[in-house]
């Protein structure tokens, strides 16, 4: 039996949960009968509601899956959490197979649910897809394994790397349909993270349910940037300034090093707010300063070219005499979206 097909599916399903879920993981599940057909699909929703195999189950009877296969991309979990362990209700419904795409990085789960179904006599098959098992849930992995925010960077530059002309010129250099995917990519981060001087120069709108600006000297019009008027805002300021009032800002006085935000301290705070994932969207600078952090990157770009050496790159932050220094990234995709293409790089 080929379970890949079933395993892509569940990944799709785990996906309809993105930006619900966090900080739990994206999950989804299929159920077969004896027979293999497909007789159940679910997935984890909502932070809080049923897992992904709770969901599948629940909409058989209970006899239904009694002999069949349960699919699911995350193994079951053996824990009382905010709902029963999966891997009960799987003993329970009488099921004779799990396949499952990874082991859970939890450590209350992490082969605990494994062992569960295999001692009441489950054949348990692993690492079904793994590695795309592992990318729909490398936040998740990221927190449980290292206890650290997730740190994703977006840019969109022209093929000479340029996010604006010297004067700042930069409406638009993508086009509407890369446009509008970031506003999708922006929903699977808990918060963006950007800087003064974009919301200085850009004025962006940045629609977010969390933002982050590091804005180190407080130079920015709390009361009129576009980007204040909505969703929760932290500012991160040099903790040698006082600390400024103003209604429905969290300011929050951070350490510097050679007079810059330490912005491993931004991080590790944002981790301790209950932020698990970050999308930067900023300028050469940041997004330079910030990259040895960041887990992954999303490049844009228009088929375009500036051609000017003193036009705005999007990585600025310092000098470099032997290519050997560049620092290496992997692709993992690349996607069009006419007339722009969209590359997706991990960390290497
Ligand atoms: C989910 N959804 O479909 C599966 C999860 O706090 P709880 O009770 O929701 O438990 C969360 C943990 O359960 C999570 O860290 C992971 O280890 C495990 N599996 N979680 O949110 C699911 N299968
Ligand atoms: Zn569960």
């Amino acid at each position: 039996m080929n379970y890949e097909e079933h395993m892509k599916r569940c990944i799709e399903l785990a996906r309809l949960g993105e930006g619900h879920v966090s900080p739990n993981p994206q999950v989804g599940c299929v159920v077969l009968d004896r027979y293999n057909n497909v007789i159940s699909e679910g997935y984890h929703h909502e932070y809080g509601e049923n897992h992904a195999e709770r969901d599948a189950l629940l909409k058989l009877g209970v006899e239904d899956a009694i002999g069949g296969t349960l699919v699911v991309n995350l193994e079951p979990c053996s824990h009382y959490g905010k709902t029963p362990p999966c891997a009960d209700l799987i003993i329970e419904r009488g099921l004779k197979r799990v396949v499952l795409g990874m082991r859970d990085v939890n450590p209350i789960v992490a082969g605990n649910g494994i062992r569960k179904l295999e001692a009441a006599g489950i054949e348990v098959i692993e690492n079904i897809l793994e590695n795309e098992c592992r990318q729909l849930n490398e936040v998740f992995i990221k927190n449980m394994t290292e206890h650290k925010t997730f740190v994703a960077l977006k840019t969109a530059t022209t093929l000479d790397g340029k996010i604006a002309t010297s004067t700042g010129s930069s409406k638009w250099i993508t086009s509407s349909a890369a446009r509008e995917e970031v506003q999708i990519i922006r929903k699977r981060y808990d918060a963006i993270l950007t800087s003064s001087s974009t919301v200085i120069a850009d004025n962006p709108s940045m629609l977010h349910k969390n933002k982050i600006i590091i804005d180190r000297e407080l130079k920015t019009d709390f009361k009129n940037s576009k980007i204040y008027q909505n969703g929760n805002i932290y500012i991160f300021y040099d903790e040698k300034l006082s600390k400024p009032q103003v209604n429905g800002i969290n300011f929050i006085p951070t350490p510097t090093i050679l007079e810059k935000i330490d912005l491993e301290y931004v991080l590790k705070k944002s981790y301790e707010l209950g932020i698990m994932s970050v999308l930067i969207e900023a300028g050469g600078r940041l997004n330079g300063s910030i990259l040895e952090y960041t887990d992954k990157i999303y490049q844009f770009f228009a088929p375009k070219i500036v051609g000017d050496n003193s036009a705005l790159s999007c990585f600025d932050y310092r000098k470099v005499e032997n290519i050997s220094e560049a620092k290496e990234y992997k692709i993992e995709e690349v996607k069009a979206f006419p007339p722009d293409i969209l590359i997706m790089l991990n960390k290497k």
